[in-house]
Formats: C-alpha cells, structure tokens, sequence
C-alpha cells in the first residue's frame, strides 16, 4: 500500500511493524499439527496467562475463531442470542447455520450493547417441543454500533445469570483490548465470568493474521478438533505467532492513541455541518459518519475520498465507518478531516 495513502476502511489494514517482522524471519517453528511448534505454543500460553484462563488456541481467523466456539458450545437445532447487528450474525457468512446447524436469534439494540432483561425474554421455555437456546454471544468493542462498550459490570451480570439458566457465554472480543483500554481494566477482569473468549491480533494490534481462542482445558480441547474439522490445522505457524506475540505483549499499550485519534477525527468532522457525529459516543477506535444530509450517496462521497487518497467504508447509503489504527498518524486525521471538507464544498 502506498504510503500517502490514508486507510481508515479498518484496523484489519494494519501491516506487520519492523519488530514484528525480524521476529518472523527468525522464529523457531515446528508442526502444530502434532503441537510441536513452540512459538504458537509459547503464544497460547501467554494468552492463557493473560487472561487468565486455562488453555488458548491459534485460529487463523476471528471468524473461525467465533464459528469454533459455536460448534463446542452448541448441538444442531439450537439459537445462539446475538445482538441484531452483531459480526457473529451480519457477518460470518451464516456459518453458525452451515458448521454448526445453530439459529441466531438476534437482539436489536440502539447502541449494540445488551441488557441481561433483553436477553432473557428470548431464551426459549425448555419445552421438548421448541428450539433451545445454547449459547448467548456478546461483542465488546460492538464493531457496527461504532465501537461501543460493555462494562464489566454488564458483562458479569449476564454471565451470572446466563449461567443460573444453564447457558454459556461467548464473548466476541476481536476488539478485547481496546475495550479493556477505553474502560481502564486489564482483559482478565473484563472477561472473567465469560466461558471462552476470541480476540484478535491482526486488528488494532497490527499483527498480519491470526486470533486466539481462550478457555477452559477441556473447551480449548475440543476447540481444537473443531479448527481441523474445519481445515485450520496449520504447520510450521510459528512465524505467524511470532508477530503475534509481539502484538499481544507490546501493542495493546498504545491503542489509546488510536481511541484519541478517533475523537480528535470525530470532533473536526463534527465542524463539518452537513455531516452527522457524535464525538461524544466515539469511546474506541471506530466512528459512524451519517451522509444524509450531504445530497450523495455515501458510496459516491467514498470514492470522491478515494480521490483524494482517503479511503472510509460505506456500511449503507447513508453511513460511513471510520478506524483508527497503528498505520495512521495524528497528522494524518487533520489531512483526512480536510479531504472530507474539501468534498463536501465540492458537492
Ligand atoms: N471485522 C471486519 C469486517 O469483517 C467487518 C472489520 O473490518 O471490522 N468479530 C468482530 C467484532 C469483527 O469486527 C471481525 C472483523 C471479526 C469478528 C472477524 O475477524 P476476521 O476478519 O479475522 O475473520
């Protein structure tokens, strides 16, 4: 990717920082198939010791990530309760359907985030003539509700109870780490109650793939049959949790620059009348921008962005999702908050 170009479309663009990539060429690998590669083991554990949780697993992806947790979480005929624009649900390819032959039953949500009240109105009576629900699934950071936050308190309130009516809890944490940063606690507390959590490396903390697993012994077991089921039996993967490793220990340090970045690109876009910002809901790294009242379609303002070197995503016709990440400097919010000026005086 050209330099000169300012890539806000997501912090999966993050590219490998040098440390990273001399830690690739000189990793020791071995297979992980036969669970011989001692950098992914060295990974697994760390993420295990972080979060405090028994056993981790590398998954190549936080999609495979998600879809393992469902299939060891669930039986063929069950609901999983997402949030109605959660990744796991508007995002996954209905893989919850295909892998595990699990329904979803999403909740709809103004700020993404749920109540244990909203949930327990749609577990299902355990009647034997009605599909059970298996398995609730949250998602902190909320990745479509612009980055939102759900509090450890709200966290351990559903756990509890979801636990009292006999049912696990996954936590969609591809963006576990700045949440534990917006919210100033370690990831350990946040996701203490939760019975596996998936978090992601190749996002805000740059490294080029990958995403772990983490929960109990006899979860990260099967977990483990599941990602072969599934063709994420990987080998010599050593190199790739090498970066990984660096991402998990060094970046989640800096990812308040990020959050400070998409307050600061919240706040100059706000200047901008035709377009709608809350910098006051801009909590993390992501940020909504409503094109509505700008006369064009958000796909037209993305490319005239586009031309200027600014690349945004369009979610709808009327909204734009922006990120900040590691590969953006302060300097360049102030040029992409320009570029966004510049279009909207041209149209
Ligand atoms: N999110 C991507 C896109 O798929 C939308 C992005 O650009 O934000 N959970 C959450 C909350 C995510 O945001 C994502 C990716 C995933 C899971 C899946 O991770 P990958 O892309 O590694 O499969």
């Amino acid at each position: 990717m050209d330099n000169s170009v300012i890539d806000l479309r997501s912090d999966t663009v993050t590219r490998p920082t040098a440390e990273m990539r001399a830690a690739m060429a000189a990793a020791e690998v071995g297979d992980d198939v036969y669970m011989d590669d001692p950098t992914v083991n060295r990974l697994q554990d760390r993420a295990a010791e972080i979060f405090k949780k028994e056993a981790a697993l590398f998954v190549p992806s936080g999609t495979m990530g998600n879809q393992v947790a469902i299939r060891v979480h669930t039986n063929p005929g069950q609901e999983v309760i997402t949030e109605g624009s959660a990744h796991i649900y508007e995002f996954e390819m209905a893989a919850m359907a295909v892998i595990s032959g699990t329904l979803a039953r999403p909740i709809p949500s103004s700020e993404g985030i749920l109540e244990w009240e909203d949930i327990r109105k749609v577990i299902r009576p355990k009647i034997y003539y009605r599909a059970q629900t298996g398995l609730i699934a949250l998602e902190n950071t909320h990745n479509m509700a612009g980055g939102t936050l759900y509090p450890k308190e709200r966290i351990d309130d559903i756990c509890n109870k979801a636990h009292e009516a006999g049912l696990p809890v996954h936590m969609d944490g591809a963006r576990i780490f700045n949440a534990a940063t917006a919210l100033n606690i370690d990831v350990a507390s946040l996701v203490r109650n939760c019975d596996s959590v998936m978090f992601c490396l190749s996002k805000g903390l740059s490294a080029p793939v990958g995403s772990l697993l983490v929960g109990s012994r006899s979860f990260i077991e099967r977990a483990r049959s599941v990602r072969k089921l599934l063709g994420g039996g990987m080998r010599q993967v050593g190199v790739l949790a090498a970066a990984g490793l660096i991402a998990l220990e060094k970046m989640p340090a800096r990812l308040g620059e990020d959050h400070r970045n998409a307050r600061l690109m919240a706040d100059l876009l706000h200047n901008i009348p035709e377009l709608d910002v809350k910098p006051e809901g801009v909590l993390t790294n992501i940020m909504m921008v409503g094109t509505s009242r700008t006369g064009l379609e958000s796909s037209d303002l993305v490319g005239r962005l586009r031309e200027k070197k600014v690349l945004v995503s369009a979610l709808d016709a009327a909204r734009l999702r922006l990120v900040t990440h590691n590969d953006v400097s302060r300097e360049q919010i102030y040029l992409a908050a320009e570029a966004f000026a510049q279009c909207m005086r041209k149209a």
